[in-house]
């Protein structure tokens, strides 16, 4: 029966809002301060944005993973959750990690849209550094870490 399937897959894609088709991507800007106490705690505050228009995204849940794409296995930092600030589109979050060095960031975010955008971040005595996003761009020149700081 195929002029049956066509109409059905023809509902079927009729019901699909156009959103869907072209699923929105989150931008996210991370900043994190190293807090005084305890050692490799931070405060971190995250903007959120629609990637495509630029506005604001409230009401979303977002929960931070972080891992050190170093040393693959070694650490395991429990995830983190966001809450919302009051302000347009921010968030805050206290972390804590457990070493200084670059840290992989995942932030999952659902809610208005549903994405995960992956950063490395180099963390050291004062914050957060972008060192690249995603795996397309060249990483920052900045040196590696010394062999002395991975210690566990
Ligand atoms: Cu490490």
């Amino acid at each position: 029966m195929p002029i049956r399937t066509l109409l059905l897959t023809g509902a079927i894609l009729a019901t699909m809002p156009a959103d869907a088709l072209a699923a929105d991507r989150a931008k996210a800007t991370l900043d994190c301060k190293a807090a005084k106490s305890p050692e490799f705690a931070y405060d971190c505050t995250l903007d959120l944005a629609n990637a495509r228009t630029g506005a604001p995204l409230d009401g979303a849940t977002i929960v931070l993973g972080a891992d050190m794409p170093s040393m693959p296995m070694v650490h395991n930092v429990p995830p983190f959750e966001f809450k919302p600030t009051g302000q347009p589109g921010r968030y805050q979050a206290r972390i804590q990690l457990d070493m200084y060095g670059p840290w992989a960031i995942k932030l999952r975010v659902t809610g208005p849209l549903r994405d995960e955008v992956v950063a490395v971040y180099q963390f050291g005595t004062e914050g957060s550094e972008l060192r690249k996003r995603g795996a397309g761009s060249k990483p920052a020149a900045k040196p590696e870490p010394k062999p002395g700081q991975h210690r566990h």
